[in-house]
């Protein structure tokens, strides 16, 4: 089997300047920069909106609506947005933080006991990028890649075994997580005119709609302006969600900039994915997004995507998106359709360019 080199060791040996494989093409490197620098700069253009889904639970009929048409708003406009009173107990949160950064600090041969194996496509486990393009370039971090929802479907023998209640912890973060994709799925709905449950059952509903956690570690970087945690990508899910422990590194591409995430304590960042782009003909905008890395402190982020079957739904505009001058703007596919043409995409260009 092939196997990635981890970062954390090579970060660890103290090298002044990274291998080339994960430095980035000179167009690129033109805007990176270190993460903590990038969040200064970023205090005074446009942020990331921040929605309070507060409203939703109201008895008020016009308080419900208004958070609706924010949501609709800023999906439409944004793509992303931080959500705050999701729900989700600060406490349960600060475990999830807890037990992901204990099974990270363990020592990497520790670890490696859960190395995932791309070549025979067991994806789940520890892992780090492995060169898939022509330029061969790699990405500042490791993670951790498992299925967390729903539990039937989970494989067990994948899960961190240390820290002793991971498993306890991530179950319940699942459980309850799986209800806020709920409440944000019917307000996506609502906000699309459509029918409270109509997304939800589009997407697979309880049953078949999947959600996947990748604990993603980036250690210090000697040259952050050099270098890319994840490279620039619009996610294939329906949704995604992401926690992190409070250092930045987040940028998403808007308007022809770059805009780096401020750390919004309580919560969460939540990307709308391709496949919600799809189902709303375009209306709710999949963005391209990036990861920076920083000099000073270690950043680990736990993002959860929330992917339809890949074989059982075909994903293409609903119909009543559809009107004589907005016709369908994506062709029917399979969400492992859509992922092969991303894929293939990808493998044509040395790297992402921004349009
Ligand atoms: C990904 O894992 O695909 C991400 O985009 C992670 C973003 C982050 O770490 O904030």
């Amino acid at each position: 089997a092939l196997v990635a080199p981890r970062v954390e060791s090579l970060a660890k040996s103290g090298l002044e300047a990274i291998p080339t494989e994960y430095v980035r093409p000179e167009s690129e490197r033109l805007n990176l920069g270190d993460a903590f620098e990038e969040e200064k700069k970023a205090e005074e253009g446009p942020q990331i909106p921040v929605v309070d889904l507060k409203g939703f639970e109201s008895e008020e009929e016009a308080l419900r609506r208004a958070c609706v048409e924010e949501v609709q708003r800023v999906a439409s406009e944004w793509g992303v947005m931080h959500i705050v009173n999701h729900g989700i107990p600060l406490e349960l949160i600060e475990k999830v933080r807890r037990v992901g950064k204990e099974f990270f600090d363990l020592p990497i041969e520790e670890k490696e006991k859960y190395a995932n194996d791309q070549s025979t496509g067991k994806i789940a486990g520890y892992g780090s990028k492995l060169a898939n393009n022509a330029s061969g370039q790699l990405e500042w971090e490791d993670y951790f890649f498992h299925l967390i929802f729903p539990q039937e479907k989970a494989d067990m023998s994948v899960w961190p075994k240390y820290p002793a209640d991971y498993v306890e912890v991530m179950k319940e973060f699942a459980k309850q997580l799986r209800g806020v994709v709920s409440k944000m799925l019917a307000m996506l709905s609502l906000g699309l005119g459509l029918d409270e449950a109509k997304l939800e059952e589009e997407l697979g509903g309880m049953e078949d709609l999947l959600l996947q956690m990748k604990i993603n570690y980036y250690p210090k970087c000697p040259q952050p302006d050099l270098a890319l945690g994840v490279e620039a990508h619009t996610d294939v899910s329906s949704l995604s969600f992401i926690l992190h422990n409070m250092v930045p590194g987040l940028q998403v591409y808007k308007d022809n900039k770059w805009i780096t995430a401020k750390c919004v304590p309580d919560s969460f960042i939540v990307h709308i994915g391709d496949t919600l782009e799809i189902l709303s003909n375009g209306t709710y905008k999949s963005i391209l997004h990036r990861g920076l890395v920083n000099k000073e402190k270690v950043r680990i982020s736990w993002a959860v995507f929330c992917e339809p079957p890949k074989e059982k739904i075909v994903l293409k505009p609903l119909p009543e998106t559809l009107t004589d001058k907005t016709p369908a703007k994506f062709p029917p596919r399979t969400f492992a359709q859509h992922l092969q043409y991303k894929l293939f995409k990808k493998t044509q260009e040395d790297f992402v360019t921004p349009k």
